[in-house]
């Protein structure tokens, strides 16, 4: 039977859970339970692998990024001002449990991430949240200038670059073309890969007034580093600590 229900999801979908569970029998209940007990199962082991990848301290990966930021931030009322890094590490590795706690999109246009995180550090002015930003180094380079916007609006946002030095994603899709094209895999850089010279994205902030940190290549550098530029954002101005990571998820 088809029933139509006009409500909020998020208000009814539990309770209404709750019933069809209650209104089940015997056997689909045991069936619910195995599926319930299996699906745990994988969370927990996926879990592990995920803390596992973050806990490798002999490399800067995303996961190790996502994880220093997290202890050190977890005790305040901190928001991820758009966006996740690149793999989602912070939805792998963060305690969400409040809505409020994202505003990122998963789709864009890249040069938008500082204006999203501008426009949500504004409605959090004033209010002791700590905004917290990952700063793919693509898209930084498309909209530089809000970093001055940041520093003359006094918005506290931490920002931790994902630095990895590429377009990555347009490397990918290079890769593929040039494969499907019969073309030389290896100029798959040309125009993407933003080395010879790197930018350095600690310098780019601080000639916008901005309080930076790095570039960070060594994993044991980052936490001091994350920890100066989190002081700088509880004064109540915008720091940059820029974390050159690994390419890839
Ligand atoms: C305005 C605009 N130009 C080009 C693209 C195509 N595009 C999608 S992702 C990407 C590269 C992004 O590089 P970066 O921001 O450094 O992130 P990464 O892929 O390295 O994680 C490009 C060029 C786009 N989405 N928007």
């Amino acid at each position: 039977m088809d029933m139509v229900v006009s409500a909020y999801a998020r208000h009814v979908l539990l309770p209404l859970a709750d019933l069809v569970v209650l209104m089940s029998g015997a056997t689909t209940r045991e069936k619910a339970a195995q599926r319930t007990a299996a699906a745990a199962a994988k969370h927990e082991r996926i879990t592990g692998l995920f803390q596992e990848q973050a806990a490798d301290a002999t490399r800067m990966n995303l996961a190790y990024v996502a994880q220093q930021t997290w202890e050190l931030i977890q005790d305040y009322d901190w928001r991820l001002v758009d966006r996740d890094l690149r793999g989602n590490w912070a939805h792998r590795l963060w305690d969400f449990t409040k809505t409020t706690q994202y505003t990122g999109t998963t789709k864009a246009g890249i040069g938008g991430g500082l204006g999203r995180a501008i426009s949500a550090a504004l409605a959090n002015k004033g209010t002791g949240r700590l905004n917290v930003h990952f700063q793919p180094d693509g898209d930084l380079l498309f909209t530089p200038s809000a970093l001055w916007t940041l520093a003359n609006q006094e918005l506290p946002v931490l920002i931790i670059t994902n630095n990895n030095r590429s377009y990555a994603n347009d490397e990918r899709h290079q890769e593929e073309v040039a494969v499907t094209r019969e073309r030389p895999v290896e100029n798959k850089g040309v125009g993407i890969r933003i080395e010879g010279p790197e930018v350095d994205f600690a310098a780019l902030a601080r000639s916008y007034g901005i309080h930076g940190e790095g570039p960070i290549t060594d994993p044991a550098d980052l936490r001091p580093a994350l920890e100066r530029a989190l002081a700088v954002v509880l004064s109540g101005t915008p720091a940059l600590v820029d974390a050159v990571v690994l390419a890839g998820r």
